[in-house]
């Protein structure tokens, strides 16, 4: 980036620091105002909501706006190490209402904009979430930068700026339909592109060596093509604390848009449609979550902002004349998951290729400067890039990866001498099915530090993902159990919970979460319970009214609210859920159960499939289904409730979680990494009924057993059934119960009376069930028998969710980050 000569300013208020909006309501109408008439080109009388909003957003920043650019020279001059976070997915949510928070903006804003004639929801509702994630990852990433900026430690988030980001999932006949989620459509206020400071990054082409002036051998890489990143940076704030990290997300761009020789022979059209090429590279975020497709577009991206990122930390926010020999002590790079792992072949090639440093020496720095996280433990879920795509996109890192495996192998024999069988198994390189290049190995070899995202995660990573890597290197793996941020999911989702504790115990909670621990004598004050429990009335009234909007979805009053929100997949189990709703259902409708002894319950599903997953595309359509005939069905008087509503995303999560009662958490035990959607619903009391499973361990540990429903095998039970041969058609046939419920999706009952629509889903239960839902079904429906008897003491079950709340403090990020600092990254708050 040329930043041209070097200024001296003689006019004074170019050399005053820069100095935000006046902190008053006075300050604040006048900065509107303005951003409405410059900005926007709008009067407040003739604006749309979308004006209001984009200059409300902009008078935001322009707040933040004094502390970001004195955080980035602090940081700067103070020359400290940067924690740089490489991940593929920021699951942000809307922007607004944090930055709103993070500066204090929120009674001023309010005030304000009524002195306006506005009304500030309205314009928050207004923002489009950028959904740039999946899920759980995604998410992860921004709860963790959040805490990073908030605890005062310098981070630069890395990423892609995705044009479409995850899809807007909507129901057609009760079938999903995927629409493209075009977050940028209306303006884009948080961002600041510079396509100034542009950078190039090379694909394809071959690799030659020479000898350089000293005669040593060198490589070169002579790539085919190119394309450049544009960076667009977001501004991070710190909740009340003034500093303002960066998140820098790259957008791709045609090097040059236009192609002459094409133009020259002729073909005016072909020549500009080279553009479009390269610019697929950041068009759409992949929608696969848990299970990579393996697509050439998806090894681009990955590669894009990863050299994008390095050569950015390397040029621009490094002294020209810093010594790489020393990368480690300006930075750590934590890969999130496996998605940025070829930064560590290339930063061998910067190294070697590009500033001269032989073998020995990059491979030195390169193994002080990464850190790696695991989220996964499915198989499928690792990704092994074929080398034959790999080699033809990068041949140049093919080369470095098969001399890292080369180095490993080696060092593999020299301590497990005559076990090739080891060797083979540890070999970064897969030969079958076809030749592949295991990330996952690449990044344990190549890191400081292994991490897992719950202990029991961790436990697993090390005993059966990752056994050989951990008895060679103990040291190397660690856990740091997953958090969330209490500023978004707390103090900004749940305001009435949120100044009912800041009432009982103060504020320092929203930066010091293991505070809640002073309500746990509250729990048993009958009037701080009933303060409690109207805040959760608060938050479903309010639920009810966005559910009315915005799906037309009509929620019960007085009922219990049981919630199962996180991507449709099998080993999570929605499919265990909904039988539990189809058989209270089939109990009513066949006399079984008088309906007078159902515990008056709606559930709550929010899922989106990838696209790709016939099975998890199914189970959507059975859920919707069932939604249907049982929200229908006048023999149930109101009392058995299913809605979905559509494109669950972070905005529905805020009104949601705090609304929630019951917390699903119902995945096959030693399959769900963590979770982190368990935590905000803990934190938000409401009560988990779920497996030992993830995270949920260490919720049952702290909240104690007493207060969490637990049921199903763990992951042991898991295991000896599985070796022992699991048949699931034996528990249908052995439970009547669940045959009922499984022979009434048979009948057609709610498939107008095809009997086959919901085969696959069904058969696939009863013939392999990979995910052992029949297996538990038994206990779970035990474990459901258990909740409702609590939720029919409403003293006892607002005593647990008090308690859920005051003993879930150690699930926030900034507890999370502080054990990355301390174990893995070595670095400091700054003052
Ligand atoms: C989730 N993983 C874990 N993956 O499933 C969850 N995968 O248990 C954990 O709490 C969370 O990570 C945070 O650690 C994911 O969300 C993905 O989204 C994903 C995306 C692309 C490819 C593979």
């Amino acid at each position: 980036r040329d930043l041209g000569p070097a200024r001296t300013p003689t006019h004074p208020v170019a050399t005053a620091p820069v100095n935000g909006p006046l902190f008053s309501v006075d300050g604040f109408v006048k900065e509107f105002i303005h951003e409405l008439n410059t900005a926007q080109g709008v009067a407040l009388a003739r604006s749309s909501v979308n004006d209001q909003y984009l200059a409300l957003a902009r008078t935001v920043k322009n707040y933040l706006m004094a502390r970001w650019l004195d955080t980035n020279r602090k940081t700067r001059e103070a020359k400290v190490k940067t924690v740089g976070y490489l991940s593929a997915e920021y699951l942000l949510g809307r922007q607004l209402g944090n930055a709103l928070l993070a500066s204090d903006l929120n009674e001023i804003a309010d005030k304000g904009l009524e002195l306006c004639g506005l009304d500030l929801v309205t314009l928050r509702n207004q923002e489009v979430e950028p959904g740039l994630g999946n899920g759980g990852l995604g998410r992860l990433a921004a709860c963790f930068i959040d805490s990073l900026a908030t605890m005062n430690v310098p981070c630069i988030g890395y990423g892609i700026r995705y044009e479409y980001g995850i899809f807007r999932q909507t129901f057609v006949d009760g079938r999903q339909v995927e629409q493209p989620d075009t977050w940028l459509a209306l303006g884009s206020p948080w961002e600041f592109p510079h396509p100034d400071a542009s950078v190039q990054v090379n694909f394809g082409g071959h690799t030659e060596k020479y000898r350089d002036a000293d005669g040593k051998e060198r490589t070169h890489w002579l790539p085919d093509w190119n394309v450049l990143g544009v960076p667009y940076n977001y501004m991070v704030p710190g909740y009340l604390n003034g500093r303002v990290n960066t998140l820098r997300l790259w957008s791709a761009q045609a090097t040059k848009a236009f192609d002459l020789p094409t133009f020259n022979a002729g073909d005016y059209a072909q020549a500009v449609r080279a553009q479009t090429f390269a610019e697929n590279i950041s068009k759409v975020l992949y929608p696969e979550d848990s299970t990579p497709q393996g697509k050439e577009l998806r090894l681009q991206q990955q590669y894009f902002f990863v050299a994008c990122s390095l050569r950015d930390f390397i040029d621009n926010e490094l002294e020209d004349d810093f010594d790489l020999h020393h990368l480690d002590e300006r930075i750590i790079l934590q890969l999130n998951d496996t998605h940025p792992v070829i930064a560590v072949p290339e930063l061998m090639r910067i190294l070697m290729d590009e500033k001269g440093f032989d073998w020995d020496e990059a491979w030195a720095v390169t193994t002080k400067c990464f850190a790696y996280t695991c989220h996964t433990l499915l198989p499928e879920a690792l990704e092994v890039w074929p080398t034959e795509l790999l080699g033809r996109l990068l041949p140049r890192h093919l080369e470095i990866i098969y001399a890292i495996n080369e180095q490993l192998l080696e060092e593999v024999r020299e301590a497990y001498p005559g076990d090739e069988l080891r060797a083979r198994r540890m070999s970064i390189i897969a030969e079958f099915p076809e030749r592949g290049v295991r990330m996952a190995y690449l990044a344990t070899y190549a890191a400081t530090k292994v991490n897992g995202v719950a202990a029991l995660h961790s436990q697993l990573l090390r005993d059966k993902v990752l056994p050989d890597f951990s008895e060679m290197w103990p040291d190397r793996f660690t856990n740091v159990t997953n958090g969330v941020t209490p500023r978004r999911f707390v103090k900004m989702a749940n305001p009435k919970l949120s100044e009912l504790i800041s009432d009982t115990i103060g504020g320092g909670w929203v930066t010091d979460l293991e505070r809640l621990r002073e309500l746990e004598p509250f729990a048993d004050d009958p009037d701080f319970r009933a303060q409690f429990a109207a805040a959760k009335d608060w938050n479903k009234r309010r639920l009810a009214e966005v559910l009315r909007k915005r799906d037309g979805i009509d929620l019960p009053d007085g009922h219990l609210l049981d919630v199962m929100v996180k991507r449709l997949h099998e080993y999570k189990r929605q499919s265990l859920k909904l039988l539990h709703v189809v058989s209270l259902y089939e109990q009513v409708i066949s006399g079984k159960l008088p309906v007078d002894q159902l515990t008056p319950r709606t559930v709550v599903f929010g899922a989106k499939a990838a696209p790709g997953y016939k099975m998890a595309k199914d189970t959507i359509h059975l859920i919707n289904r069932v939604a249907a005939t049982v929200s229908a069905d006048p023999r149930l008087e109101g009392r058995l409730k299913v809605a979905f509503p559509a494109n669950y995303n972070v905005t529905l999560a805020e009104k949601l979680i705090p609304a929630a009662d019951l917390s699903e958490q119902i995945s096959l035990a030693g399959m769900e990494a963590s979770g982190t959607g368990n935590m905000k619903f803990a934190l938000n009391g409401a009560l988990t009924i779920g497996t030992d499973d993830g995270a949920n361990v260490e919720i049952r540990e702290l909240v104690g057993d007493k207060h969490f429903f637990l049921f199903g095998m763990n992951e042991p039970q898991v295991a000896e059934l599985g070796a022992k041969g699991y048949n699931p058609e034996s528990y249908y046939e052995d439970n009547p119960q669940l045959k009922a419920a499984l022979d009434l999706v048979l009948s057609g009952h709610f498939s107008g009376g095809d009997q086959h629509l919901f085969d696959a889903v069904v058969y696939n239960l009863l013939n392999s069930d990979r995910f052992m839902a029949l297996a538990d079904f038994q206990s779970y429906v035990d474990a459901q028998a258990r909740v409702e008897e609590r939720y029919a003491d409403t003293d006892a079950w607002t005593r647990s969710a008090v308690l859920n709340v005051a003993r879930s403090g150690f699930f926030s990020s900034d507890r999370s980050m502080r054990e990355y600092i301390q174990r893995i990254w070595h670095t400091q708050p700054m003052m």
